[in-house]
């Protein structure tokens, strides 16, 4: 382990009891990526994702991600410079002494990004243009939770379950394991659950399939419907 991470390991242990994240590592530049906001408080998913999970999720496991990643890109300006997505996109490019560091924190930074964009609300149905699509893609809204909640149980290990969305609107359903994305293929996202642990074992334990159930009643469909019209937009960031 180098003296840099091992510092940035310490670091981080004290600033998860004392201090907001992310918490910058003395001598070290603040790095292009920022942990972004909830949006709305911790306990807003309760009960289906409890107030300590969303709290732990977000100010730590997230928060790392950030701090790992700017890290990494320090000595590597012009890589510093990109957005998200076009990071994700070049993976094969970049150096070998940092390309699955970047891979697993610029993919968790994105994954979770988006995920609690598109929480915070009441679950329902969706309407308008992505109703439609789903019904003409993926067969419809039952259909698609379906097959997205068995591919959730069947991630073996840690990943997610994503429905990505193409710039015409059409919309699929895929997995990838630890923090992998679609962004990594130049696929957008639409929308996606975290079948991590960390992501529902408090509440949940060992049921992934109950939290996955559950996640439903937490989403936030007119966020998810914004980021169908920023894809067909090309606006759509991660
Ligand atoms: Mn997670």
């Amino acid at each position: 382990m180098s003296v840099l991470s091992r510092r940035m390991i310490l670091s981080a242990g004290v600033g998860l009891l004392v201090a907001p994240w992310p918490k910058p590592v003395a001598g070290q530049t603040a790095g292009p990526f920022t942990l972004p906001a909830l949006g709305y408080g911790f306990e807003a998913n309760e009960p289906h994702i409890d107030a300590q999970t969303m709290m732990i999720h977000h100010d730590r496991h997230h928060a790392a991600y950030v701090t790992t990643l700017n890290a990494a890109l320090k000595d590597h300006g012009q890589l510093a410079d990109l957005k998200l997505a076009s990071l994700l996109g070049r993976l094969s490019s970049l150096p070998d002494s940092i390309r699955m560091v970047v891979r697993n924190t610029a993919g968790g930074h994105a994954n979770h990004t988006m995920f609690w964009q598109i929480m915070g609300g009441k679950g329902g149905a969706p309407a308008g243009a992505l109703a439609a699509a789903i019904d003409r893609d993926l067969g419809g809204l039952t259909a698609m939770q379906t097959a997205f909640n068995r591919a959730g149980v069947g991630q073996f290990g840690s990943g997610w379950v994503f429905v990505t969305v193409t710039n015409q609107g059409k919309l699929g359903l895929t997995a990838r394991p630890n923090q992998d994305t679609p962004l990594m293929e130049g696929t957008a996202v639409l929308m996606g659950n975290d079948v991590w642990e960390h992501a529902y074992y408090l509440k949940y334990q060992n049921r992934r399939a109950d939290y996955l159930t559950a996640w439903w009643n937490v989403l936030d469909w007119a966020k998810i419907s914004a980021r169908y019209d920023a894809a067909m937009d090309g606006t759509l960031a991660v």
